[in-house]
């Protein structure tokens, strides 16, 4: 049964669209196939499949609200979906997270080998740097700003910065202060930067941009709790309670931290809190209202 309020129903409605506008970015943007070194473009392209583009959604429903032409949203949309991919199959490699599979199929380094999977996510970074800098609907000001908020999102102060934090703090107990830091920067950063990105396409005001970096940074930590919540249902589900990868690795999770209910508790006030800025925020907020019941009621 859907949950989806009439409020917000009609961005609902145009998310086909907005979906097919991300394909069609991305296909024009990525080599063909058969592009020489055909391997490795193969492995691009199969990086980018599947997936719930919820970030390209962020960025149409953030430019929605402010009504913004969906013209001048796509390479915002385009390349952080990109910088996410290229996250993803990174994350994935045996010196990292060392997974077998990724939405619902093999990793690359699995289905290919771990040099092109390595390859693969540098290629899928400069692509997403390279469709802002092509945007032709967009003026000078607003790439170099794109650019730089992408850049400062996905690197060591931000998404690689906190991937290097997980990794070091792995065995060690973490205040959630230091959790929610570290996913702040881990996951929170480029789920933060769609907002900020929608806000350069629509030139913002100040207020208006903070706004919408506070309904960011909610969405961005509520999402992240929701993963650990979903993860340790799935494993308690499928493994038995103590056999979870996480727990193999005594990793801290929100739920290890708060228990599984109040850490749900602590997901829904994040909701709402969003869902409060969306409403506070000048412009039509079922977009992104739309938006927060989507990923709150997610289940992968
Ligand atoms: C390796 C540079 C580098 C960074 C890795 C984001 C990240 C940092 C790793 C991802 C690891 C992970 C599974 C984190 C949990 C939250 C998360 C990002 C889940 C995957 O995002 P979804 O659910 O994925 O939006 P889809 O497949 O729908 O695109």
């Amino acid at each position: 049964m859907s949950l989806i309020s009439p409020e917000v129903s009609a961005f609902h409605a145009r998310v086909p669209a907005y979906l097919h506008r991300l394909e069609r970015t991305t296909d024009a943007l990525l080599p063909p196939a058969g592009a020489d070194p055909a391997r490795l473009h193969q492995a691009i392209r199969y990086a980018c499949e599947g997936g719930k583009h919820l970030r390209a959604l962020m960025v149409y429903a953030a430019g929605e609200t402010l009504g913004v032409a969906p013209e001048l949203l796509d390479p915002a949309a385009c390349a952080v979906e990109l910088i996410h991919a290229y996250s993803l199959v990174h994350d994935d490699l045996p010196g990292m997270d060392n997974d077998d599979l990724r939405r619902g199929r093999p990793t690359v380094h699995k289905a290919y080998d771990e040099a092109t999977a390595i390859l693969v996510g540098d290629a899928l970074q400069t692509f997403a740097f390279e469709v802002l800098a092509n945007a032709g609907a967009l003026d000078a000001e607003q790439k170099v700003r794109m650019i730089r908020s992408l850049a400062h999102a996905s690197g060591s102060l931000g998404m690689v910065g906190g991937q290097a934090v997980d990794m070091a703090s792995e065995n060690l107990t973490l205040s959630v202060a230091q959790l929610e830091s570290l996913h702040g920067r881990k996951t929170g950063a480029l789920i933060l930067v769609t907002c900020q990105l929608a806000g350069i396409a629509a030139r913002a005001p100040d207020a208006v941009g903070h706004a919408l970096e506070r309904y960011g940074k909610c969405i961005g930590l509520a999402f992240q709790i929701q993963d650990d919540v979903l993860d340790q249902v799935a494993d308690t589900a499928t493994l038995g309670k103590t056999a979870g990868k996480d727990q193999a690795q005594h990793k801290s999770t929100f739920p290890s931290l708060l228990g599984l209910d109040q850490a749900r508790q602590r997901a829904d006030a994040l909701f709402d809190e969003a869902r409060e800025v969306a409403r506070s925020i000048p412009g039509n907020a079922a977009a992104l209202l739309w938006l927060a019941d989507h990923i709150q009621q997610r289940d992968h």
